[in-house]
């Protein structure tokens, strides 16, 4: 997803924050940690026990309370943690770090400083109460450039706080390349700017001609140019080229520039720090390679080629509503509210949630955004760490411009990019919100509101019966944790639910602007949508770590198979009978484990205890299931762009022995080389049993994308949705939905009809009077300026790009 930023963009988000560039990234927002409660929601909570039906009911928006029983020690640094380690850093004389507000792209500078997440060999004894609080370190991203061969190294100080004792070593145990270092072949953003100004200048006449002007790298030109991602490498000979499409700039106040194409290419050779000895590679331009500039224009002056004037920004990419009003669509619409205050508990110190009989941690990175910890159900560890890893969005055309693009998010960050949810729109009103934040560049970024917390009637009920003289019917009230985080033209939304039967639902939608391709000599990638528009194919694969603990970290992977089979019963006269059984197995070892979903889902997957047996013999287990059809892996096999990193995109499931040294199945930073990733997924197989040990799942939600018209102006959450969900199986003696009294049974006399009794098991509805402005969120508080939404292209003079803009995001 997100053309908006391809790999230059974001790395001159890596380069200094004085840059200019028009691509450079903003918004390294978002933290958490937050302040303490302020006071009259305490005092709103203490009300909220003792509930009076007939007065006033509660306002919507008080937060409920609750403590943690423990430290959450998966929570990000605090501030005093964060700058204590970024002093101890420049200590370090020999990292010769320059403060990046002075930096260039010829220094040394400090990306990022985050919690260092703890091993789980070393987290499990304490969540366990058997064990100390495991030490906190910090892990610091740190760019060297102040060389002719810049790269990236992760460090790891610690323990905190910072003492005679801590330590910089560098980080290496996580990376499976051995080293926690990568090259870094884009260091000079403002140069490459200047490079496509001057490649313009020489094209100017048909720039001209095809836009209406040229490039300058200005934020008033007509037309823009920026980089595929990733850049492509050549193992070979180590040169680094990367190809450019120019676009049209958006001329409105929407964020259409990710629609607008012109089939207009231009391959660079960037290889080296040395701006006059890159060059350009060839051009391409609807069907047809050039290998020289004069080609090019030879071939516009002398015909061979005709100008297809791109089409330009217009009504096509608005999302206000156009067009007469629905019926009835004046009329307010049904809302959520929550008359008698939330009957949940955040702890917002520690960011712990307790819902019923859910407990669990929220953690959260620039990397990754949102994840939780030390998921508890009914007193027991389900999950010890559930969340995504990394994002693919990869593109497919006849030219370059797609061909050659294929994201990988993690690399701009999801946690700079969960900005401020609107509250009654994004979230109910009566949502609990969490804030967000991190420490990037020696700045923290917060984002305000960022996660929201809230239970909702799913609308349908969980389970009901009607029989000779009863019905019954209980309500399907589950937990929602949700963020979105937007990545250039695309929106995810995040979002985990919790429901009564113990199901777990994690679910990705995606929603926002398409990345299109020029529609010319490209009818094999796409839809015609808009006149020179194509609704360019990609697919979207975004992985996910389960680690589920049942009874304990000594677990199996049941595979149940459901089997079509011709049987000889002795009941049926000898003759042969066309059925079905069951056929159960477990997958052994790593070298099975690469799984997808049966096409007609007729095999299951259940991690279970094979040491603690039920009553009948069973063994304990949460299953693992696709919900929704689509659950994507990569169409693409062995890709091009992306190498081996992500080789975690290849199937649906993936089971491996958990280990401290793999604690996530990707790196932020593969993408800028990804023949050679810090993190290649693929190495996490090595024929290891899968036989009663700890094991850890990897699951891709997803979609193969075939933008049509019905996603303009927009792709929406409704059709592009994605969800996987664990239940329990054979975990329980009876399914736990039948402990909410949220119920209610009906007796009757079928004879007379007459209704006989109502239970409600002591469930009451509210009968209060309820403030409906409760349900009226004051959108005057949105933090617009703060969270700057991102556009594409990046325009450095824009007050919403500034470099201002982002020193008043950490304060
Ligand atoms: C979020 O941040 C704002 C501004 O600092 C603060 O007023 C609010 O209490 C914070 N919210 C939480 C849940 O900590
Ligand atoms: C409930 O609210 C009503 C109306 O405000 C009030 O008259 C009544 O005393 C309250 N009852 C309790 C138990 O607080
Ligand atoms: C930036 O450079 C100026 C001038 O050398 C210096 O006074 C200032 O302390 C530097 N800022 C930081 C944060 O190091
Ligand atoms: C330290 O960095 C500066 C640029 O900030 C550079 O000029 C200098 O050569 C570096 N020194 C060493 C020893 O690498
Ligand atoms: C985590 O475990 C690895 C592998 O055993 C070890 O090298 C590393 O020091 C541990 N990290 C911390 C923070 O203790
Ligand atoms: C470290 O600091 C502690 C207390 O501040 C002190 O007692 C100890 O001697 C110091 N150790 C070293 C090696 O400096
Ligand atoms: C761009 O062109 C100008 C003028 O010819 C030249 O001075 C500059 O070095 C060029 N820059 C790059 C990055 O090619
Ligand atoms: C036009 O220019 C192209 C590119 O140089 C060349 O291949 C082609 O033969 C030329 N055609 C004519 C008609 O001159
Ligand atoms: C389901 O598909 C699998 C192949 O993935 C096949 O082996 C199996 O027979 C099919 N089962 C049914 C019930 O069609
Ligand atoms: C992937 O493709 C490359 C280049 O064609 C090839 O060298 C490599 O062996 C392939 N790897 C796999 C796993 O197929
Ligand atoms: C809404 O928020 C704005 C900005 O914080 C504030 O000025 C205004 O008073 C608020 N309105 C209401 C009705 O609370
Ligand atoms: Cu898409």
């Amino acid at each position: 997803m997100r053309i908006s930023s391809p790999a230059l963009l974001a790395v001159s988000g890596l380069a200094a924050v004085t840059s200019a560039s028009p691509f450079f990234m903003k918004n390294f927002a978002t933290g958490k940690k937050p302040i303490s409660m302020p006071a009259q929601y305490k005092h709103a909570v203490l009300q909220n026990n003792n509930q009076n039906t007939t007065g006033p009911c509660y306002a919507s928006s008080t937060l409920s309370t609750t403590k943690s029983p423990l430290d959450n020690i998966f929570s990000a640094l605090s501030e005093v943690e964060a700058a204590s380690v970024t002093k101890f850093l420049h200590e370090q004389s020999d990292l010769n770090l320059t403060a990046n507000v002075n930096a260039t792209s010829w220094d040394n500078v400090i990306v990022l400083v985050e919690l260092l997440q703890p091993n789980k060999s070393d987290a499990l004894p304490y969540l366990n109460g058997e064990g100390p609080k495991p030490h906190r370190y910090s892990k610091a991203t740190i760019q060297f450039q102040a060389t002719l061969e810049p790269y990236i190294q992760e460090f790891m100080v610690g323990p905190l706080p910072v003492s005679n004792e801590t330590t910089l070593q560098p980080l290496n145990y996580p990376f499976n390349k051995g080293v926690g270092i990568q090259k870094i072949h884009n260091a000079d953003p403002d140069e490459y700017s200047q490079f496509l100004v001057n490649i313009s200048t020489s094209i100017e006449d048909i720039l001209i001609n095809m836009f209406g002007g040229t490039f300058t790298n200005s934020p008033d030109d007509v037309v823009t140019i920026g980089p595929s991602d990733p850049l492509w490498i050549d193992d070979e000979t180590g040169a680094v080229t990367t190809w450019n499409e120019y676009s049209p700039a958006p001329t409105g106040l929407y964020g259409t520039g990710s629609l607008l194409r012109s089939g207009l290419a231009v391959r660079t050779d960037l290889t080296g720090r040395d701006p006059s000895k890159w060059s350009v590679l060839g051009w391409y331009y609807i069907g047809q390679f050039f290998k020289t500039t004069d080609d090019l224009k030879a071939a516009f002056n002398n015909g061979t080629v005709d100008y297809i004037k791109p089409q330009p920004d217009g009504d096509w990419g608005v999302t206000a509503p156009s067009g007469p009003v629905l019926p009835q669509d004046e009329i307010p619409p049904p809302v959520s509210v929550q008359p008698a205050g939330p009957r949940y508990g955040v702890d917002t110190e520690e960011e712990y949630i307790e819902w019923m009989d859910y407990s669990f941690f929220i953690s959260f990175t620039r990397d990754t955004g949102m994840r939780l910890f030390d998921i508890k159900y009914k007193g027991e560890r389900i999950v010890y760490e559930l969340g995504m890893q990394e994002a693919v969005a990869h593109y497919a055309g006849m030219g370059p411009g797609e061909s050659a693009q294929a994201f990988l998010d993690s690399y701009y960050g999801f946690g700079p990019n969960a900005f401020e949810l609107v509250k009654g729109y994004d979230c109910p009103a009566h949502a609990t919100m969490l804030n967000t934040s991190f420490y990037w560049r020696e700045a923290r970024r917060s984002h305000e509101n960022s996660i929201c917390i809230f239970e909702i009637d799913a609308g349908y009920p969980a389970a009901r019966h009607t029989a000779v003289n009863y019905v019954y019917t209980t309500k399907n009230v589950h937990l929602v944790v949700r963020s979105v985080s937007t990545l250039g033209n695309y929106d995810y939304m995040f979002e985990y639910a919790f429901f009564h039967d113990g199901s777990i639902h994690i679910t990705v939608r995606a929603s926002g602007y398409i990345a299109a391709a020029f529609w010319a000599a490209n009818a094999d990638y796409g839809f015609h949508i808009e006149d020179t528009v194509s609704g360019s194919m990609h697919d979207h694969v975004l992985n996910y770590k389960l680690d589920l603990d049942i009874h304990g970290t000594k677990n199996s992977l049941m595979k149940l198979d459901v089997v079509p089979t011709t049987e000889v019963y002795p009941w049926a006269d000898g003759q042969p009978r066309n059925t079905m059984k069951l056929k159960r197995s477990f997958i052994e070892t790593e070298d099975d484990s690469k799984i997808d979903w049966a096409p007609n889902l007729s095999t299951m997957y259940a991690v279970v205890n094979k040491d603690t047996p039920n009553k009948w013999g069973e063994y304990p287990g949460y299953r693992i299931s696709p919900a929704t059809a689509s659950t994507a892996h990569l169409t693409i096999v062995n890709s091009s762009d992306l190498k081996n990193s992500a080789r975690f995109a290849e199937h649906h499931l993936y089971a491996v022995q958990q280990k401290d040294t793999e604690p996530r199945s990707a790196y932020s930073f593969n993408s800028l080389d990804t023949a050679n990733p810090v993190v290649d997924f693929d190495k996490f197989f090595d024929g290891e049993s899968l036989d009663q040990e700890d094991l850890v799942l990897y699951f891709n939600l997803g979609m193969h994308h075939v933008p049509d018209t019905q996603d303009l102006p927009n792709t929406v959450f409704t059709t592009a949705q994605s969800t996987v969900v664990i239940s329990p199986q054979n975990y329980f003696l009876q399914n736990p939905i039948r402990e909410t009294i949220q119920q209610v049974e009906i007796n009757y006399d079928l004879e007379s009809q007459a209704v006989t009794g109502i239970k409600k098991f002591g469930s009451e509805p509210a009968v209060c009077t309820y403030d409906m402005s409760n349900t009226v969120a004051n959108l005057s508080d949105y933090h617009g300026g703060d969270l700057v939404v991102r556009k594409w292209p990046y325009d450095p003079s824009n007050p919403f790009f500034g470099t201002t803009e982002i020193e008043q995001i950490g304060n």
